[in-house]
This record gives C-alpha cells, structure tokens and sequence, in this order.
C-alpha cells in the first residue's frame, strides 16, 4: 500500500539520518573487520529495514516500488555492504516467496524475513552456471515427501549468515534447460547443507559470499516454491526483475554520495592559489557525473513507478541496472580523479568505493546480460 507524502517523506528522512549519523561513521571499521557490527544489525531491525518490500500483512512495510528505490537511493549514501545485508531480506532473498510462494510458505517465513530475525539468500549461480542460469546442474531428486538435493552453489550473498535458502536445483533429470529448474525453500541446518569459507572478494568488506554445498539434502516436498515442480526458472527471472531495479537505485545513491564527497574536497583543495573546484576541467568532471547521475535516478523511478502501475518492466529494468551500474562506475571514477593522490589512499575512502562498485557491474545479471536482454526483448515486440 502506497504510504501519504508526509510519511515517506518520515521514512526517508530517518533512514537518511541512520546512514549518516550511524553508518557512515563506521565504513572503515566494517571494511578493515570485514563485519557489520552486532548493535547496527539489531538498529536495522528496529527500523524496518529488513521488511520494506514485504507485504504489511507479514509484517513488511509493504512498500511500493517507487518508495523502495527511494529508501535505497538514501541507502546507498555510504558503503554497499551494509545495503547487502538487508539487500536479500528484500530482494532476491524472499522476493520468490512473495511473487510465487503458496499461502504456508509466505506465512512461515515472510514474518522471520520481515523483521530481519533470519536473513535470506539466493542461490542460483553455480560453479559452471551464472549467467547461463537455465543450465544449472544442482539436482532435486523426489523421494517420498521430499526431495534430495546435491550440487555446488557458488558466491551466495549471505550464505554465512542465512537462516533460509532459496535454492534453484533440476527436478527434471531428463532436461537440460530452463524448463526442468525448480526452486526449493531450504532452511540452514537441514542435513546436508554446508557453507564454505568466506570468499575473498575485490570490494564490499563486510559482506559476506561463500559456496554453498548440498550433500544428499533431505527437503520436504511442501518446500517447492508455489508448489509445482519446472516454475523455478521463471521465479528466479521475475526476482531478478525486481533485483536489477534495486540494484540501479542503490547505483543511483551511491554515485551521489561519490558526487557529494568529490564536491566537497574539489571546494576545499587549492591549487594554483584557488579550490580546484574553479578549474573548468575539474567542473567538467563534477557535471558529467551530476548529470549521469540525475539521469539514473530518474529512469530508475520512471520505471518503478510504472512497475506500480502494472507494467511489465523486464525490458526498463535491465536498462536500468545496465546504465546505472556502468554509470556508478564512471562516476567512482572521475572520484578518485577528482580527489587526485588522495583518491588513490585507502584513508580517504574513496579507492574502496572504487573497488566496492565494480560488483554492481557483474552481479543479479552482468552488464552483457542486461544488454542480451534488452535486445532480445526488443526484437520480441518488434516480431
Ligand atoms: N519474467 C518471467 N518469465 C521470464 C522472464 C521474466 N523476466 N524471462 C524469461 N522468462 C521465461 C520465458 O518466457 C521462458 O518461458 P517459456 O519457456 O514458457 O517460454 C523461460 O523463462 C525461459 O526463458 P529464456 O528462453 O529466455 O531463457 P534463457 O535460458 O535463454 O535465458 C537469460 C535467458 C540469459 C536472460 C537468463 O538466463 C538470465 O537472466 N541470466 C542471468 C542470470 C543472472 O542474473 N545471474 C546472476 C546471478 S543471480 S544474483
């Protein structure tokens, strides 16, 4: 349900408040521990942050598309791992049982996942299937009430910290594409599951990625999302829909906050006895960048606003995380130029959000990806 303008505008001021007052302050802690300390995550909690797209009913803000982009505009105003944490609760991570989950599966778990008690994590990519995901190999083999999944998942966001998996493996043995796909709900500790070691990433210290193994895992029938065996692929292709316009608006708040921080040294550093702010080559980069990214942040609620209204957005939601990752990208850029040897030293921080920015590129669907996508979809309603 829509919220009134005074009370987005309470949301959106006090979650703009945590991130500046609480989170910022901690960036470079979280990324020398690679942790998020215990107290924020409870702090999150209280706030909400973990439910925003789950419906009120299970205890979720239940907010539009158009006012989550717009929390995650001010979420990406400091580093991208905290937004990881509570990314899955509202994205990829419960987002398959919202869409498509059966009337029990929403009522078991969409309350944990809202109030952030357990987190969520996706588990589709695999050693040999990323962006070919209809090619998975992970196998779900009935047996009785269950079914017994084995495979290798590859660089899960929150494995390490997840209570709930939702996990895509082939209950068709006879297929080979996306048609014999299924997905599974399957709770950390069920036998047979492991998490590997944490894996040393680029960027985003203090979000966590790691395998995910499943060894003869005993999961009950009634945990096949909505229910029906060969649905999985398209479930994962409607959250990633949602994820990849999520993922453009934190692209969008993460660039204006590298614009604000570039702004800000460019006005104080001088040069040549003035701030190199006056420079009109420095203004060149500080305007690309502000254009880009006023650019993104307005496809970005074009498009959900029209997801709101019922439109299928499959085509402008690929567009969106394809111009706004590439343009978060120029942006940390033209950053680290702007602030000159500083850019470069890790005490500034602007070198790790340099870092921490490329993964928006690559991950819920390459840039490539999102390219095939457009223009298969554009050939599509053109044939
Ligand atoms: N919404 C609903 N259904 C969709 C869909 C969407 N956005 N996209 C595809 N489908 C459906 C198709 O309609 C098709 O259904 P039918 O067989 O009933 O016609 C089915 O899903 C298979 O679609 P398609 O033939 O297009 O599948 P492909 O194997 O050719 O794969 C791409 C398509 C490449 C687009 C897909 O594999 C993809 O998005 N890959 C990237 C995955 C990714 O983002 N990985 C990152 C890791 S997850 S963090």
């Amino acid at each position: 349900m829509a919220l009134d303008a005074d009370t987005l505008q309470q949301l959106l001021d006090t979650v703009g408040r945590f991130v500046r007052e609480r989170l910022v302050p901690l960036e470079h802690t979280v990324a020398d521990d690679d942790a998020i300390p215990e107290e924020i995550v409870a702090e999150m909690r209280e706030l909400g942050l973990f439910g925003l797209s789950v419906p009120e009913e299970y205890g979720g803000l239940g907010l539009t598309m158009a006012e989550e982009v717009q929390v995650a505009f001010e979420l990406g105003g400091t580093s991208p791992a905290f937004r990881s944490l509570l990314g899955t609760n509202n994205g990829i991570g419960s987002q398959g049982i919202v869409i498509d989950g059966t009337p029990e599966q929403k009522a078991r778990y969409l309350p944990k996942l809202a109030s952030g008690e357990i987190i969520g994590s996706f588990a589709l990519t695999e050693p040999e299937a990323g962006s070919d995901a209809g090619s998975l190999r992970t196998s779900a083999r009935r047996d009785g009430d269950h079914y017994v999944l084995n495979g290798t998942k590859r660089f899960i966001t929150n494995a390490p910290e997840a209570g709930l998996f939702t996990v895509f493996a082939r209950t068709d043995p006879e297929s080979r594409d996306a048609k014999g796909v299924s997905a599974f709900l399957v709770e950390a500790g069920t036998p047979g599951l492991t998490v590997g070691k944490l894996d040393r990433k680029m960027g985003q210290k203090g979000a966590h990625t790691a395998d995910v193994i499943f060894e003869d895992c005993r999961v009950p029938a009634a945990n096949i999302i909505g229910g029906k065996e060969g649905q999985g692929f398209k479930t994962a292709m409607k959250v990633l829909d949602r994820g990849r316009l999520h993922i453009a608006s934190v692209c969008v708040g993460v660039a204006e906050r590298l614009i604000r921080d570039s702004l800000a040294y460019a006005m104080e550093r001088k040069q040549f006895g003035q701030p190199i702010a006056e420079f009109q080559l420095v203004q060149a980069m500080l305007a690309d960048s502000r254009t880009e990214a006023y650019a993104g942040r307005c496809m970005v609620l074009e498009t959900a606003r029209r997801k709101d209204a019922g439109v299928d957005v499959s085509t402008d939601a690929a567009c969106c995380k394809l111009f706004c990752s590439e343009m978060v990208g120029r942006v940390a850029d033209r950053a680290v130029q702007v602030h000159g040897g500083a850019g470069y030293i890790a005490d500034y921080g602007v070198e790790r959000f340099y870092r921490d920015v490329r993964l928006f590129r690559i991950y819920e669907g390459t840039s490539q990806i999102q390219q095939l996508v457009i223009a298969r979809n554009m050939i599509r309603e053109a044939a």
